[in-house]
């Protein structure tokens, strides 16, 4: 039972500069105490070393900082397949999204399959031909499926990272066009906030597991702070109106700790610039200890 904490201070994914002290947010509200206090083994590998944007500059404005992102994923694989292979649970704390693609590299190149389930209010499936922002954070999950630059395909060797049938968004609220276009062609299953309002989350998050679950070894969940409404978890990137609540957030983990099946976590996009008193690092915090068995009662 042990859980390998990795910071990546990473915000060269994303406009909004902030992401980078996500990180020292989480762990200041108490993280490795409260694992620990649940019977985690834990090991905190501390942050990978990443640029500051400003040391840097941006050579294509529809891949910015695609070199950095490249040798930082290419790092943050390696440590995630040898987590994955000595059996310790790999925590990555963002930093922006664009750690995703370095994530599910590494899951993929240790020699087991896992189901993926995506908590965001975006897509993250942009190409290089659908994105408007050039942004690196709204194109992981594309990545990871073989759709994008091949500087970021390539890492980990293989191209497809994951099996679509085992992938699985839920809260989306906001896609660019074109790249909601790009996620119907697949086999992803999206449960956007409708879906959660109208069945609740409960039967969301249960078809989700069951989708994530069948022919794996277990599920990996990428969480990303702003599918949360901005009421309760203000400090995020990229706020959006509409997203799902405080509880709805803690039962989703609490029903995902029920079914014994997660791998690997990482928990992304917490601005402690946007934030106020740290609340959403605070929620962070509290969520991660559901997914890994705290309970009320
Ligand atoms: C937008 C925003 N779809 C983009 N994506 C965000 O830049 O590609 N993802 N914020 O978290
Ligand atoms: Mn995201
Ligand atoms: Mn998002
Ligand atoms: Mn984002």
């Amino acid at each position: 039972k042990v859980i390998r904490i990795i910071g990546v201070p990473i915000d060269l994914g994303a406009d909004r500069r902030g992401v980078d002290m996500g990180p020292s947010a989480i762990r200041y509200a108490g993280l490795n105490a409260r694992l620990k206090g649940l019977g985690w083994k834990v090991e905190d590998y501390g942050n990978l070393e990443v640029p500051v944007p400003e040391t840097r500059e941006i050579k294509d404005k529809r891949l910015k900082y695609l070199e950095e992102i490249v040798t930082i994923n290419e790092r943050l694989h390696l440590i995630v397949s040898e987590a994955i292979k000595e059996g310790v649970v790999p925590l990555i704390l963002g930093g922006d999204h664009s750690l995703g693609i370095g994530t599910l590299a590494g899951l993929a190149l240790s020699e087991k399959s896992f189901g993926l389930i995506w908590f965001d209010t975006h897509g993250d499936y942009n190409s290089l031909d659908t994105t408007e922002s050039g942004n690196i954070h709204g194109m992981p999950l594309a990545v990871a499926n073989g759709i994008g630059a091949p500087e970021l395909t390539s890492i980990g060797g293989v191209k497809k990272k994951l099996r679509e049938e085992n992938t699985v968004i839920i809260g989306a609220r906001e896609m660019d066009p074109q790249e909601k276009e790009l996620l119907r062609k697949s086999k992803i299953t999206v449960f956007t906030m409708r879906d959660i309002d109208q069945v609740g989350m409960t039967e969301v998050v249960k078809q989700g597991i069951k989708i994530a679950s069948q022919g794996t070894d277990g599920i990996h969940i990428s969480f990303d702070l702003d599918v949360i409404d901005p009421e309760e978890a203000p400090g995020v990137g990229t706020p959006v109106a509409g997203g799902i609540t405080y509880r709805e957030a803690h039962l989703a983990m609490e029903l995902l700790a029920d079914s014994g099946r997660i791998s690997s976590m990482d928990v992304v996009e917490v601005n402690p610039i946007l934030d106020n008193h740290n609340k959403t690092a605070k929620l962070a915090v509290g969520l991660i200890c559901s997914a890994f068995g705290e309970q009320i009662f």
